[in-house]
């Protein structure tokens, strides 16, 4: 079972220093292997892209999100050259299900093969597109067939309408095929923007975060190295420095309404896993299932709208025409739209992300270690994997392989019509069951931001700036760089990096900037 959150910082979750009530997920961290050092890849598409199939992103067709951006960009669309997991765990005898957010496909309206039903999920409800309203999902979808209606039923909520649909599979499974393995996939929106909870829920954080983003931060760090998740003496980033100071920022009211809201949706999500949970457990499943749990990006410091509320608007994949009962969208960041109801469509904003991936710098979209660190949590008793932190660094590519391995399914060398790519990570299982293993390079890009990490060492630069060289061991928040004092290990990483983009196919991000501003398509970013 894997269970995917969207956009949710480093250490939000309660196992990993954060203030929100984590029960659930706690839990199975607690009872299971919490790394320290698991990376994404910056971003929804390409991280979910590399997650299931075991390649680098840029190889499945997938470098940026999923707008097909053919013959010079990316296809946007998972390409012929990889294998997902389910199609791989299928082969193999189980059963497949997908509950929640795709994001893989360029066609979100019309069935391709790129949709999950085709790349091996026996069943999918949930949305093609990025994100959306929880309240009224568009692109919601019931195998092929549109199933927006689905969500005009009084109550509706879109977290719990996932929990339902995979607690609904676990349940059935159990008495359908009780001996057949089976595969789920529980994608969460929460907690992506827009901020959307009900009012319960966020009334559940009334003081929580009254004391501000400074102090908390401060906070997080703290429970971090309690928890063993980080060394002793960790150094804290500084605020981002276009963020206030707590104590001079304006509508302060307003602001914790903003992070009680995000919270709010990471708690919805926390207890429709402990009700998946639950029913693994009643059906006798839970401690024969690998669980897995994971943040496809770092904290988002998007600005809500991206573009003018106009174009915004029109974003019919992501944007619903209206509430239910006809009430246009208040679509933005303001003092005087305080989100959580059906009728807003607003974002955090940077300072909470900040937080949110305390103690580093830099957030989603950059592969800085705001960007792309993220809670991993390996949950398996009768697999051998008992409560430990485990601090080797992997990335998503490592993922497939662990699976493959805990289960004995095989890699196919072979498919009907296709050439697939061979995989390339490695398993994590030895190091989840306590074994030590040895160090290997790890890679990232996106929109030109590009980082390599080996041993302690990680190179990494924004698009268009030199390299910066951090000893990520002793200094994990990227505060020291060390470029200048170490300029072989600069041109010996970055060589290796090159050579990495080039050989998995990373397309120079002036290239794709080129495209957009040839064809007036916007901000290849956005
Ligand atoms: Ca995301």
């Amino acid at each position: 079972m894997l269970v995917v959150a969207d956009d949710m910082g480093y250490s939000d979750l309660g196992c990993y220093g954060g203030e929100i009530a984590t029960p659930a997920l706690d839990r199975l961290g607690r009872a299971g292997a919490r790394l320290s050092r698991f990376y994404n890849t910056a971003r929804c598409s390409p991280s979910r892209a590399s997650l299931l199939t075991g390649l680098h992103p840029h190889q499945t067709g997938i470098g940026i999100l999923t707008s097909d951006d053919r013959p010079d960009g990316y296809r946007g669309s998972l390409n012929d050259r990889c294998v997902t997991l389910a199609e791989m765990l299928r082969a193999a005898g189980y059963a497949t299900s997908l509950s929640g957010k795709w994001h893989l496909a360029s066609d979100v309206w019309t069935a391709s093969d790129a949709w999950p039903t085709r790349r091996g999920f026996d069943r999918f409800f949930g949305t093609l597109s990025g994100c959306g309203s929880y309240y009224r999902p568009t692109t919601l979808t019931r195998g092929e067939e549109a199933a927006e209606d689905e969500a005009s039923a009084p109550g509706f909520f879109y977290t719990d309408a996932i929990t339902k649909e995979a607690e609904e599979f676990v349940r059935a499974q159990a008495v359908r095929e009780p001996d057949r393995p089976f595969f789920l996939y529980v994608a969460y929106t929460a907690p992506h923007w827009p901020l959307h909870a009900r009012a319960e829920d966020i009334a559940r954080y009334r003081g929580v975060f009254d004391a501000g983003w400074d102090e908390l931060r401060a906070a997080r760090l703290g429970r971090l190295v309690g928890e063993g998740l980080m060394p002793a003496g960790t150094a804290l980033s500084d605020r981002d420095p276009t963020q206030p100071a707590w104590v001079d920022a304006p509508d302060r009211d307003w602001q914790v309404s903003r992070m009680q809201t995000y919270a709010a949706q990471i708690d919805r999500m926390d207890r429709g896993v402990g009700r998946i949970a639950a029913a693994l457990e009643e059906t006798g499943a839970l401690a024969n299932t690998l669980f897995c749990f994971l943040s496809d990006n770092g904290a988002s410091a998007e600005p809500l709208p991206i573009a003018d509320v106009e174009s915004f608007r029109r974003r019919r994949s992501i944007v619903p025409p209206a509430t239910w009962s006809g009430q246009p969208l208040r679509i933005g960041n303001a003092p005087d739209m305080v989100p959580g109801p059906e009728d807003t469509y607003a974002s955090y904003g940077r300072a909470w992300a900040n937080l949110s991936n305390t103690p580093f710098r830099f957030y989603k979209r950059w592969v800085h270690e705001g960007g792309i660190s993220t809670p991993f949590i390996a949950h398996w008793p009768a697999g051998g994997i008992g409560p430990r932190v485990v601090h080797a660094p992997f990335q998503l590519t490592d993922f497939v392989p662990t699976v493959l391995e805990a289960t004995g399914a095989s890699w196919p060398a072979t498919c009907p019509g296709r050439d697939p790519l061979p995989l390339e990570g490695r398993s994590m299982l030895a190091a989840l069951r306590g074994r030590r293993v040895d160090g290997r390079a790890l890679h990232w890009e996106h929109l030109g931001n590009a980082a390599i990490r080996r041993d302690r060492w990680k190179l990494v630069r924004e698009h268009a700036r030199s390299w910066e060289l951090y000893d990520v061991d002793a200094d994990r928040a990227e505060l020291v760089d060390e470029a200048p004092r170490h300029p072989d290990v600069v041109s010996d990483l970055s060589a290796a990096w090159t050579a990495w983009a080039s050989r998995v196919g990373v397309i120079p991000w002036e290239r794709v900037q080129a495209i957009y501003l040839r064809e007036g398509k916007g901000d290849p970013a956005g």
